[in-house]
């Protein structure tokens, strides 16, 4: 019995020096690896549509009764010609609308984009909380954390993309869309 402790033993301090550098360095990617997978959000998923990249669309869980929510994503025109983000369908609610917030008379207020919204050629455009993003308004059900829903954007030259967005947490962003006043 104690021979084979020490059999062991034995063993176990022989394999230690093949430890080496890379496989300790493998052993760091991996916990990495496993460390962004814990993390909502944090894996990236991207869309193709011609020369647009749409990256990471997400959006926010809500609380019960809510009747919209917010999507965000970055589109990139790798293009050389610019393209226009013309209209956002889903079935998760009756509507989608582009927005913009601005200030007028001292209120933060959100507004319809009209006319699309312009992705230049070889630029990008950030829909993010506080600037450009889409408003799912009407909601059929609440978008629950951990979940995707599938939604469409349709582009003037790309066409339509089908995309999924990731529901990340109810608080993800501080400034909630729901305390804006939306102009109509
Ligand atoms: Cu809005």
């Amino acid at each position: 019995m104690s021979n084979l402790l020490s059999q062991a033993q034995a063993f176990a301090l022989r394999g230690t020096p093949q430890l080496d550098f890379q496989r300790r360095l493998a052993f760091a990617a991996l916990f990495v690896v496993l460390l962004l997978a814990c993390i909502p959000g944090a894996v990236a998923h991207e869309f193709k549509a011609g020369d647009l990249e749409i990256d990471h669309p997400w959006s926010r869980a809500t609380p019960p009764g809510a009747k919209v929510a917010g999507g965000y994503f970055t589109v990139v025109n790798k293009g050389r010609a610019s393209d226009r983000l013309l209209s956002i369908s889903s079935d998760i609610s009756d509507k989608a609308e582009l927005h913009e917030m601005g200030v007028k008379d001292g209120v933060m207020t959100m507004r319809p984009v009209e006319g699309g919204l312009e992705i230049p050629a070889g630029g990008k455009v950030a829909l993010k909380p506080g600037a450009y993003h889409l408003m799912f308004t009407g909601l059929k059900r609440q978008p629950k954390q951990g979940e995707k829903f599938p939604a469409t954007l349709t582009f003037e030259k790309a066409g339509s993309v089908n995309v999924e967005f990731a529901v990340e947490g109810i608080g993800e962003t501080g400034s909630g869309d729901m305390d804006m006043d939306h102009a109509e």
